[in-house]
């Protein structure tokens, strides 16, 4: 069964932790703010989620996840990557099996949040490819592939080992938007041959997974033929966490927009998920956004949770029928 799982941070309250176990939801995306990366930390936030019955699947800490001191390579890398695997350390510590990493210095690259088109008069991420390739640079200088690809194998070769004594698997992000190369930095994963090429950096290691952005392969229809990747990477057990998501259209222009209203068929996406047998964790991503613009709006992101959850309990109850399952 593909286990529903609600983000948050660190700073979530009990109140919040209340409302999501109100939605049915079980599991946690715990991004872990850097003043909570601390083991005590961790395991005082674990016993409070524990008390609403909630678990937490997954952890990130967004400063050393989406970090540019280690995908640039920076001088102070190695104190970084030092940082990564002493988180590392402390999620396998409080038995969290999964840790995210994301190749995106600058982190997700968007034009704006407002309302756009096809967002029914709410905020949402808007990416126009012209209006992000006529920016200047986002860093110092340009860094390129082979640097780019240099710098993760330098950090895989140092952390990996972590992950296989910790027990904790690294899930990876897509570049969002997932293209070449944007304000002056070359992408890491915009396609599935770049999962491919990761993998093998890894050595095929089962601590390398992806977490699969549905919104990424969406978003540039180039990434990859997304229901074949789906039965693939799902058999070669790769997919850690799903990113579910709709966008209007591809680039060079996309809104992110409900479940329903994207170009993509999202029911068909989840019936090929539950077909293949993926039984990971799934969560919805981006909700709309609060008036002002700033941060996600919570009950944008009830309606996305209860649409996909809706449909998740549809489509697996079709499937169990078909197989001759007893429904009760
Ligand atoms: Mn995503």
């Amino acid at each position: 069964m593909i286990k529903v799982q609600a983000n948050c941070s660190s700073r979530m309250t009990e109140e919040e932790m209340q409302s999501v176990r109100g939605m049915g939801i079980e599991y946690l995306a715990v991004n872990f703010l850097p003043d909570a990366v601390d083991y005590d930390s961790v395991m005082r936030f674990q016993e409070k989620a524990a008390a609403y019955d909630l678990k937490i699947a997954d952890a990130g800490c967004p400063a050393l996840q989406k970090c540019p001191q280690i995908h640039l390579g920076k001088p102070d890398r190695d104190e970084w990557i030092g940082k990564y695997n002493d988180f590392t350390r402390v999620l396998g510590k409080a038995g969290i099996k999964v840790n995210y990493i994301a190749w995106q210095p600058n982190g997700i690259f968007r034009s704006r949040i407002g309302v756009g088109e096809h967002t029914r008069g709410e905020n949402a991420m808007i990416c126009d490819m012209d209006e992000l390739y006529a920016r200047p640079i986002a860093n110092d200088r340009v860094y390129g592939e082979q640097e780019i690809w240099d710098n993760f194998k330098y950090f895989l070769d140092r952390a990996l080992p972590v992950c296989e004594e910790a027990d904790v698997r690294l899930a990876l992000h897509p570049n969002d938007p997932p293209v070449e190369s944007v304000c002056g930095v070359h992408s890491l994963i915009w396609n599935t041959e770049c999962y491919r090429k990761a993998f093998e950096l890894a050595g095929n290691s089962p601590y390398l997974g992806m977490k699969m952005c549905v919104g990424c392969w969406l978003e540039n229809q180039a990434f990859g033929d997304l229901m074949e990747d789906i039965k693939t990477f799902t058999e070669e057990k790769k997919i850690f966490v799903v990113h579910f998501r709709n966008v209007s259209g591809t680039i060079p222009y996309f809104e992110e927009t409900l479940l329903e209203d994207g170009y993509a068929d999202m029911h068909g996406i989840l019936e090929q998920l539950v077909r293949c047998g993926y039984d990971g964790q799934i969560n919805i991503d981006h909700p709309f956004f609060n008036r002002d613009g700033k941060g996600m709006s919570r009950m944008s992101e009830a309606y996305f949770m209860g649409y996909m959850k809706g449909m998740l309990a549809s489509v697996e109850r079709q499937i169990k029928k078909e197989n001759g399952g007893t429904d009760k």
